[in-house]
């Protein structure tokens, strides 16, 4: 397996009730190194941006007004297979679903306001770091 570099957002649900230290244990617990972190206020534009993909769901609008609704902790996370180790310790979509001892089980509230994101391929995942992060502002 590889050394692969994955886009984490810690939500605005988290940000609020002061998790994220907490999350990040459990981050750097798995083994993912956060190599580059920093905590923005996202505009609308940001984050319609961000989620583009997701335009034509139905829950696009709410999910935008949640994602500016505080600040979020953008970061790359770097290591082994890091991407579908991050999705591993991020647990399902949905908090109803997802294993115990996840991001999502632990803390999410809601199937929107789940805490964590994570990209969903090596692919998605060097879009998403550039999207938010230059090259010097991850040091790995
Ligand atoms: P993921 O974050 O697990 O990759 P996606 O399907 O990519 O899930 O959805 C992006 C985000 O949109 C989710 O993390 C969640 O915040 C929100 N979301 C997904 N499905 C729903 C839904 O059915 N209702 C409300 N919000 C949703
Ligand atoms: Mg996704």
């Amino acid at each position: 397996m590889a050394t692969e570099r994955t886009l984490s957002i810690l939500k605005p649900d988290a940000t609020r009730r002061n998790l994220t230290g907490k999350i990040n244990t459990l981050l750097e617990d798995a083994g993912l190194r956060i190599v580059a972190q920093k905590r923005i206020q996202l505009s609308r534009a940001q984050a319609e941006g961000f989620y583009a993909v997701h335009r034509e769901r139905p829950f696009f609008n709410d999910l935008v007004t949640f994602m500016i609704s505080g600040p979020v902790v953008v970061q790359v996370l770097e290591g082994e297979n890091a991407v579908q180790k991050n999705r591993d310790v991020m647990g399902a979509t949905n908090p109803a679903n997802a294993a115990e001892g996840t991001i999502r089980k632990t803390f999410a509230e809601s199937i929107e306001a789940n805490s964590a994101h994570g990209s969903d391929s090596l692919e998605n995942a060097a879009i998403e770091i550039a999207y938010f992060f230059s090259g010097i502002e991850i040091v790995g």
